[in-house]
């Protein structure tokens, strides 16, 4: 069964215990439970990870290059968090593994937000966006994922 990995950046793992004005109730474990059936249903597994520090992010998309290559791997669904703002080091990660499908998810929709969320150094990289969906964006990522 071809896998997709699903991974989120910092701070994610607070969700649904804060601000839930702005990212709703769900927990990410929510999140992981919602993605592992949407995948099952397609007939993918899933690999769901969170990391508050770029580097295990950074080795995951370049382990994922590599599984991808290997058809292991159909894509990879991702919340870089805040890392979206900031991030080259990601951006040139993905940047590297030419042909690995990577689409960017935020819960929220960044640009009714403040303008420091506006840009993203992840979207020129992306294959795809889902923004503002709250957490049902991971699922359609997902779906979306799945037709590549
Ligand atoms: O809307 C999104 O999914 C974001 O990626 C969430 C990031 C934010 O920096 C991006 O601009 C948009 C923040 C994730 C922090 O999540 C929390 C959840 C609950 C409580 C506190 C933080």
């Amino acid at each position: 069964m071809k896998k997709i990995i699903v991974m989120n950046g910092p701070n994610l793992n607070l969700l649904g215990t804060r601000e839930p004005e702005k990212y709703g109730s769900a927990t990410l474990a929510d999140v992981e439970k919602l993605c592992q059936e949407t995948a099952k249903n397609l007939g993918f597994s899933v690999e769901f990870l969170q990391s508050n520090h770029e580097g295990p992010l950074i080795d995951k998309i370049q382990e994922a290059g590599l599984a991808y290559k290997a058809g292991q791997v159909q894509g990879v669904v991702f919340n870089p968090g805040a890392y979206t703002h900031t991030s080259v080091a990601l951006h040139d990660a993905i940047a590297a593994v030419a042909g690995l499908p990577v689409i960017e998810v935020h819960i929220s929709n960044v640009h009714a937000r403040e303008a420091f969320r506006h840009h993203s150094y992840i979207s020129p990289v992306a294959a795809g966006i889902v923004v503002g969906f709250g957490i049902q964006g991971y699922a359609l990522a997902i779906e979306g994922l799945a037709k590549k």
